[in-house]
């Protein structure tokens, strides 16, 4: 349990605790300050606890207009999580609609322009992170955001201070929003959200709720590509941490409630495993963020000082992002183009699984195989015969998504087909809910196209290629295949 006289003593220090606030924001020269002064109106309806002021001269706000401030944020040029990929500057862009892009990769990245640190270097589970270069306590927190919008990569907001204590574990301090939740449930799913806050590394409030449970049913899927703001307010006088949705409170913590002064963390990052958030199974995608806004409260609030040094380390600042970008169009199928076959020299491993059905007899490697020359234009392309299932999966595709699905084809055989298939499951299991057909039937490569609609209850989508033709010989080509969300 919380020690009472370590609380006791962050009462009594309350006053020199703000003093320091303040000190260190004078001592800056203005450079990490948090001192900004355009403070939107809050636009919320959540009140604060009667007999508590926003302490608006320290408040801080960030529409990332102009990209990244280094006076104001360290860019993460590190490792956690030390069996992934770590975090790197070259995920993070800013976009002419000033908006942040936060990129993270997962297990079917198959490009070469990033270098990962922890175990996997190749570039594959990567993500981005800012951090405060200036110190918080308590307050509303907020942050206007799109989470990243597939499992297997944590969207987070959070507060971390973390100090050794001798002889005993460390005492850790944080507070956090973070999703996909539903591990809880044992699912993985963006219709649950998890509010974590902890006192040491062992003591902790854990939420993971269905939002729609929560929100009477006003938000139902935190990855339905609209903005969201989350957020959390941190009294420690009463000890309480109210977190919000788009002003509709989720969840109430009385319990372990952080007291160290701390800083501000944002990001995407991949979890040491796959248990906390899902498998990172897609190439790359993005969390897009618009604002981020820090209000203190006044010294009704105590909280206990402490150095706040265990910060990421930073990417030099010739590295920070300068030039905006457009947003770019994120293909959800991995490697339609299928030259991570030319890059990587190697079938597996990078989205698409190379199947045959059970009952032909046929080696697979001759019915369903990815080839350096038989895509479009005679670069690399899948290659799929009489017999051949070849597949790949889409996660967190929900109830009213829609999705333009493209791809080039040729095929001999009239009865080759792309089938979407919709799952309720978080991954595909053997009862779909519904299915969508393409046929392939020109011997010349065509486009081909469909706009679908994930029904109700879909989780998942699988998208395949086969053919049910009786001749041995039929055999289709298939390349660049996209998809991307319409709605
Ligand atoms: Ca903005
Ligand atoms: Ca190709």
């Amino acid at each position: 349990m919380k020690n009472r006289n370590t609380l006791l003593c962050c009462l009594l220090i309350s006053a020199f605790a703000f003093s320091v606030l303040g000190c260190q924001n004078k001592n800056s020269g203005g450079d990490d300050t948090p001192k900004e002064v355009e403070i939107p109106e809050v636009t919320d309806d959540l009140e604060i606890l009667d007999g508590v002021k926003f302490d608006y001269d320290k408040a801080f706000f960030d529409d990332f207009s102009q990209g990244v401030d280094y006076n104001k944020w360290i860019i993460s040029e590190d490792c956690w999580g030390s069996n992934k990929g770590g975090l790197t500057v070259k995920n993070l862009f800013f976009t002419d609609e000033g908006t942040l892009l936060f990129r993270a990769t997962g297990n079917y990245y198959s490009g070469d322009e990033i270098r990962g640190y922890g175990q996997v270097k190749d570039g594959r589970c990567t993500g981005a992170s800012l951090v405060s270069k200036f110190i918080t306590g308590p307050g509303r927190y907020q942050v206007r955001m799109k989470p990243f919008p597939r499992l297997g990569a944590c969207t987070a907001f959070w507060t971390y201070s973390n100090r050794p204590v001798a002889g005993a574990e460390n005492d850790n301090h944080e507070i956090d929003i973070e999703l996909p939740g539903g591990m809880h449930h044992g699912i993985h799913s963006f219709k649950y959200m998890m509010n974590t806050n902890y006192v040491t590394e062992k003591y902790m409030d854990n939420s993971d709720f269905k939002i729609a449970d929560v929100t009477g049913n006003k938000i139902i899927n935190l990855n339905d590509g609209n903005f969201h703001t989350f957020g959390f307010d941190w009294y420690t006088n009463p000890e309480v941490i109210v977190y919000n949705v788009d002003g509709i409170v989720t969840c109430v913590s009385e319990i372990f409630v952080p007291y160290l002064l701390t800083r501000m963390w944002l990001g995407v990052w991949i979890s040491y495993s796959d248990a906390f958030m899902g498998p990172p199974n897609y190439e790359a995608d993005f969390m897009e963020v618009d604002w981020v806004k820090y209000i203190p409260f006044d010294n009704t609030q105590p909280y206990t000082v402490c150095d706040v040094d265990q910060v990421s380390i930073s990417t030099p600042r010739e590295n920070y992002p300068t030039v905006p970008t457009s947003r770019p169009e994120v293909n959800k199928i991995a490697n339609g183009d299928f030259e991570y076959f030319i890059r990587k020299g190697k079938q597996n491993d990078y989205g698409w699984e190379y199947e045959k059905f059970l009952t032909d007899q046929s080696p697979v490697e001759e019915v369903c195989y990815v080839s350096a020359t038989d895509g479009k234009d005679g670069t690399a392309g899948a290659v799929v015969k009489k017999g051949g299932y070849l597949h790949t999966t889409v996660d967190a595709a929900y109830e009213g998504y829609q999705y333009d699905i493209s791809f080039d084809g040729k095929s001999d055989g009239a009865d080759s087909v792309m089938e979407v298939v919709y799952y309720s499951s978080y991954t595909p299991d053997t009862n779909p809910i519904k299915s969508d057909f393409v046929q392939i039937h020109n011997g010349d490569w065509e486009n081909y196209t469909k706009t679908i609609t994930c029904p109700e209850g879909c989780s998942c989508i699988t998208v395949e290629f086969y053919n049910n033709s009786t001749k041995s010989t039929t055999s289709m080509a298939i390349d660049n295949v996209k998809m991307s969300r319409s709605n």
